[in-house]
């Protein structure tokens, strides 16, 4: 006989684990946490890439539910670390005793719902089975690695790693040749340590990429101070603003300034470094003439980086509008171009044709290398769900349900998979808001539903198709409005997969209008949900 428990809770990482707190603390239900995992963390678990750290600042990278948890952790830098937030996220798993109630080492296989019993049925790799009325899912949107799948791979006479599977005991890039396909946000954050101990580092570049310094640096004591005495405010202000983090976006237009003021504005952001950067004007993604000043100045600031003027050429020959795309922010990125062992390739006018048993040939030339490493990025989104075999009402599965593309309600819910929920599910701001704050909005919200259910007798919620159907022409909509599906190649709309359709995931309304949207949909009796 299998168990039977009120929540099973998919995923060990910043939204697994505030889940479990909320159900079986707040609430009382009996929860647990199956993790695939040997540790806790998630994301911050597995991407232990060289450079791998946080592109949001510490003080408003971390969960805000708490005040003590808050007053009693200390961030070292402005941007944290793999290392250290992995040490947080073992703290709070350590802080609210939710170990007990966590598997690791359990990848979850298949969940199907059993209409008569009203209970999800979820298996696990290793065939246990597990019963429970509600099957949440807090897989993150970007945890299933994207390999891919060039011609030779297995050939390979030397090592490879993909940044998002790396091994714990790190490589040592120490007289090694060293190739790096791909220049997104990790890839960034890898070239220049890389290039620190490696013997030579090529670059594989298919699509140039924007980038702001980030200026790390320690923390002092008056900034560890600043943040304790104002808890309630920086929780208030990522809450209340588009992307959840702790600064609001300028309201004025870029060409309502002239050039000069322009031209200070950006230098002033540009200092300050971060991802504040594109909130320096408040039409940056919404008008195209507005986004060429931000593109402008850019180029001219990697230009005035690179020595090297074909490399500095290649590395500003954008395809997309700033910020597009998720916007890196980097340590030294441009700067280790500068250096004599690192070299840029351009392989889209030469694209990767095959990887040989000693190193990469493009269309052009064949890089020996002793050490591949791919920083090509996740199935994002769809994938970690639709890798799990989920079941709905007549043995429907997700894959048929989404097969083109995601469709859900608020990104909370499919319609057709009763009392399924998706923690930052596509549809849902998630991956264009700092994730924390996705994190604990989405959480609450899913125990503040269950709560009402057991209030009112009830035992199963689920997503209509017509509120499924209105919600993703709202999640076309907002996109529409905004420049972000001019970036053809971008994940956000699946594009970096292979066949995988073409629909851009994110909610991009912003998070507080999201919020609003939540709270009013939950106001109104959940509607568009039916209950029962
Ligand atoms: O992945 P990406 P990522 N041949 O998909 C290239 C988050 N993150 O891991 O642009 C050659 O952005 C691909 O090229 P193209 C953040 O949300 C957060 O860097 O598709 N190249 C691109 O250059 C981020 O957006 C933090 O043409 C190939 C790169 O690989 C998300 O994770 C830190 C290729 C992939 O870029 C993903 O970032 C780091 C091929 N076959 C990341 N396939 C934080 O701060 C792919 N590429 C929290």
């Amino acid at each position: 006989m299998s168990e039977t428990l009120d929540a099973v809770i998919v995923g060990a990482g910043f939204s697994g684990l505030y889940q479990l707190h909320l159900l079986r603390d707040r609430l009382g239900l009996s929860a647990r946490v199956l993790e695939a995992g040997d540790g806790v963390g998630g994301t911050w678990y597995w991407n232990r890439y060289p450079g791998a750290r946080c592109d949001s600042e510490s003080h408003s990278y971390c969960y805000m539910f708490s005040r003590d948890l808050q007053q009693d952790w200390e961030w070292t830098e402005r941007y944290p670390g793999q290392p250290e937030i992995l040490r947080y996220l073992n703290h709070v798993a350590d802080r609210f005793d939710l170990r007990r109630d966590i598997r690791l080492g359990t990848r979850v296989a298949a969940a199907a719902y059993d209409e008569a019993a009203n209970l999800w049925q979820v298996e696990t790799a290793g065939g246990e089975r597990i019963a429970a009325r509600f099957l949440i899912t807090a897989v993150g949107c970007l945890s299933t690695a994207n390999v891919p799948r060039i011609p030779g791979l297995e050939s390979f006479a030397g090592c490879w790693y993909h940044t998002g599977e790396w091994p714990h005991e790190g490589v040592d890039f120490r007289g090694k040749r060293v190739g790096q396909i791909g220049t997104g946000s990790t890839g960034i954050q890898a070239v220049p340590v890389i290039a620190e101990t490696a013997a030579h580092l090529t670059v594989f570049q298919r699509t140039a990429n924007y980038s702001v310094p980030a200026r790390n640096a320690p923390l002092d004591a008056g900034f560890k101070d600043w943040v304790r005495a104002n808890y309630d405010a920086i929780r208030d202000i990522t809450r209340a603003t588009t992307n959840g983090h702790p600064f609001t976006i300028a309201d004025r237009p870029a060409l309502s300034v002239s050039a000069e003021e322009r031209q200070a504005l950006y230098e002033k952001a540009w200092e300050r470094g971060g991802l504040q950067f594109r909130a320096t004007f408040g039409d940056i993604l919404t008008d195209r003439a507005a986004n060429d000043t931000a593109v402008a100045f850019l180029k001219a600031k990697i230009r005035g980086i690179v020595t090297d003027p074909q490399t500095a050429a290649l590395l500003t020959d954008f395809d997309h509008p700033y910020a597009t795309k998720r916007p890196p922010i980097d340590t030294d990125y441009f700067e280790a171009y500068n250096r004599d062992n690192v070299t840029l390739v351009d392989v889209r006018a030469a694209p990767i044709e095959r990887i040989t048993p000693a190193g990469i040939r493009t269309r052009d030339a064949e890089y020996p290398l002793d050490i591949i490493v791919f920083a090509t990025g996740f199935d994002a989104m769809t994938g970690p769900l639709l890798r799990i075999d989920i079941r709905g009402r007549g043995g429907v599965t997700l894959q048929e349900a989404w097969a083109d593309g995601p469709r859900t309600y608020l990104g909370l819910q499919v319609a057709g998979f009763p009392n399924l929920f998706t923690m930052t599910g596509p549809g849902s701001p998630s991956v264009l808001c700092n994730m924390p704050v996705a994190i604990e909005q989405h959480a609450e919200w899913i125990a503040d539903c269950i709560a009402h259910l057991r209030a009112q007798g009830l035992a199963r919620i689920e997503a209509q198709p017509d509120a499924a159907d209105r919600w993703v022409t709202e999640v076309n909509a907002a996109a529409e409005a905004t420049l972000l599906p001019q970036a053809s190649s971008s994940w956000y709309l699946g594009a970096n997969v292979p066949g995988k359709p073409r629909v851009f995931m994110p909610y991009a309304g912003g998070m507080a209008q999201y919020r609003r949207i939540c709270e009013g949909v939950a106001a109104r009796g959940y509607e568009g949900f039916a209950l029962a």
